[in-house]
């Protein structure tokens, strides 16, 4: 197969010509294609087939031990003006970015089959999704693709028709660390990763494409892409709300979408329309629609059990690609908080012995088609999207941030969002546990300067009078002993009803210097062991704590100079006087 594209049949060729393949592979995405590449590495050792009794199609990969997770301090935004990119990413400039990672690419596919995969971004009819081709060495890569957007023939006639594409140069070069880059080239929409295996670095669909060249489009196409996953939430009278939520990576985003209500409240139910990313629209009555550019799930394994997230426990049973987890006896994979089996070989293939550390990687992770998940939502393929009530921000905060609250207005919610910090997690090489700022869980892929960011959120307000609410979320409040205040995973949609009833106005709540809170009681509290004094400590504001906060996110802004628009700094101000006055 080739293409009657003649930009991307020559953009092929010189990619060709530079890394030298052996062979040139142009993926149609069709299940005999997946099976033989899958058939290809378990041949060459990069998959083992897991136990296929009770794992049918799971296959495990075992990464290279340093290529586990995102490498921030190797992701570049190459733009002409460093204040582009902005402090919020590594710059180096467009010539600097080509020629350091060009030299890399010589050569670098000799003796290696050079995959071409076209892929859609959203469903292939809609006119929100956008095109990308990447080019790699990976068959690993080809079939994570495969589970994880659309791609194949039906993408490459969307390219050929639109004639338009991002392009993602990808290699496994030689894992070696010193030689991983993640360079983006927004200008010209296009995307080199060398050095690297790892789904955030070579997927390049995901992270590169659908977040940090996505967001730059759609600064200039005047829509928003983000950090979110994006799900229905349908009450007993049949009624069903949509609602988009940006936690940073590994803060639980997959289980939200995926949640199974309590016994306590029969007849909710939940459609999962996406776990990781929203490409957000104004439709022409002023509604903000999301559609889910991916169409599989690249997910954290660990801690998933039949009581976290039942839906994603069953869904990863069967046609599932799991990376860096460890194996029973039986060849199970298994990972901490699984409840049975035990592991007999770690995540490097090793004998398991405790003393070496975790069996499974934190961040080891499964790859599966969205269509696996019992809660999935059929409306995540139409081309329309879905309409938007709310928008809810979050992240691990042990102290300080409320269970909920909610924004005053449109432009306080770009200040809650924008002044959101999260403890990292093993998703990104780093230390785990320190507080971050990361403003709309974007910190490590807003694919510009992040002033500018914040002014483009802030003017949306012109665009409609019908914007979703904008609220924010903590389920990881802790006592000082360490426990978790609230009991969090299927128990949220407890917190998820209250927010549903704000945009509703079917509920009161109390005004704070932060935005407005619930009272202790308005959260259903029934058949849970948890105390009145607990709810009234996730319901209450810290002002003493709240105004030291409000004092470093105003140094943090100052990062961004002259960039940081002057109304963030205005409504900044605003909570820091109303923060003044409550004390
Ligand atoms: C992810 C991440 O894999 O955010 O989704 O790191
Ligand atoms: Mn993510």
């Amino acid at each position: 197969m080739t293409t009657k594209l003649s930009a991307l049949q020559r953009w092929v060729d010189e990619v060709a010509a530079r890394t030298q393949p052996e062979t040139i592979h142009w993926c149609t995405g069709s299940d005999d294609e997946y099976q033989q590449l899958v058939d290809l590495m378990v041949e060459d050792g990069t998959l083992s087939p897991l136990n296929q009794e009770t794992y049918p199609n799971c296959y495990l990969h075992l990464s290279d031990p340093t290529d586990v997770a995102r490498v921030e301090h190797l992701t570049y935004v190459c733009t002409e003006e460093p204040d582009d990119a902005g402090p919020n990413n590594n710059w180096m400039s467009p010539a600097d970015g080509h020629a350091r990672v060009d030299a890399l690419f010589d050569g670098a596919m000799q003796g290696r089959t050079m995959y071409v995969i076209p892929y859609c971004m959203g469903p292939i009819t809609s006119p929100y999704s956008r095109c990308g081709v990447e080019i790699t060495d990976s068959p690993y890569v080809v079939v994570n693709m495969k589970l994880m957007t659309r791609m194949g023939s039906a993408a490459l006639e969307r390219i050929e028709r639109d004639g338009k594409f991002v392009r993602g140069l990808h290699s496994t070069g030689d894992l070696d660390p010193e030689r991983r880059f993640i360079m983006h080239f927004p200008d010209e929409l296009y995307i080199k990763s060398i050095g690297s295996g790892y789904g955030g670095n070579a997927l390049l669909g995901k992270k590169c494409h659908a977040l940090r060249i996505a967001s730059w489009q759609a600064r200039s196409e005047g829509w928003m892409a983000e950090h979110m996953l994006i799900m229905g939430i349908e009450n007993p009278e049949g009624e069903t709300h949509y609602i988009a939520c940006a936690f940073p990576s590994a803060c639980g985003k997959t289980n939200l979408a995926m949640l199974i209500p309590p016994h306590s409240m029969p007849g909710w139910k939940i459609h999962t329309l996406g776990d990781d990313i929203a490409w957000l629209h104004f439709d022409d009555d002023g509604c903000l629609r999301a559609i889910n550019p991916e169409s599989g799930y690249f997910g954290v394994v660990p801690g998933t059990n039949e009581e976290t997230n039942k839906n994603a426990y069953d869904m990863i049973t069967r046609d599932t690609i799991f990376t860096n987890v460890a194996r029973t006896e039986d060849n199970e994979p298994w990972w901490e908080g699984k409840a049975d089996g035990k592991p007999a070989y770690d995540w490097r293939g090793q004998p398991y012995d405790p003393s070496q550390g975790k069996a499974a990687h934190p961040n080891s992770r499964f790859t599966v088609a969205a269509t696996n998940n019992p809660s999935y939502s059929e409306l995540a393929d139409a081309p329309e999207g879905v309409p938007i009530s709310a928008i809810v921000f979050g992240g691990r905060r042990k102290r300080l941030a409320p269970l909920v609250y909610e924004a005053r207005d449109w432009k306080h919610g770009v200040l809650v969002g924008a002044s959101a910090g999260s403890e990292t997690t093993a998703a990104a090489i780093g230390e785990v546990g320190v507080i971050r700022r990361d403003p709309m869980a974007m910190k490590p892929f807003c694919g510009y300067n992040f002033g500018d960011y914040w002014r483009h959120w802030l003017s949306l307000e012109e665009r409609s009078d019908k914007l979703p609410k904008i609220f924010h979320v903590n389920w990881f409040r802790q006592d000082d002993d360490g426990n978790f205040l609230w009991p969090g995973f299927g128990e949220n949609l407890r917190v998820l009803k209250w927010i549903i009833d704000r945009c509703e106005d079917r509920v009161g709540a109390r005004e704070t210097p932060i935005g407005y809170l619930p009272e202790p009681d308005d959260i259903d509290t029934a058949e849970l062991d948890i105390s009145a004094e607990t709810m009234r400590v996730l319901s209450s504001v810290d002002l003493d704590r709240w105004r030291i906060e409000n004092a470093h996110f105003a140094t943090y802004l100052d990062s961004f100079g002259e960039r940081v628009p002057q109304e963030l700094r205005d409504e900044h101000e605003r909570v820091a006087s109303e923060l003044d006055k409550a004390s």
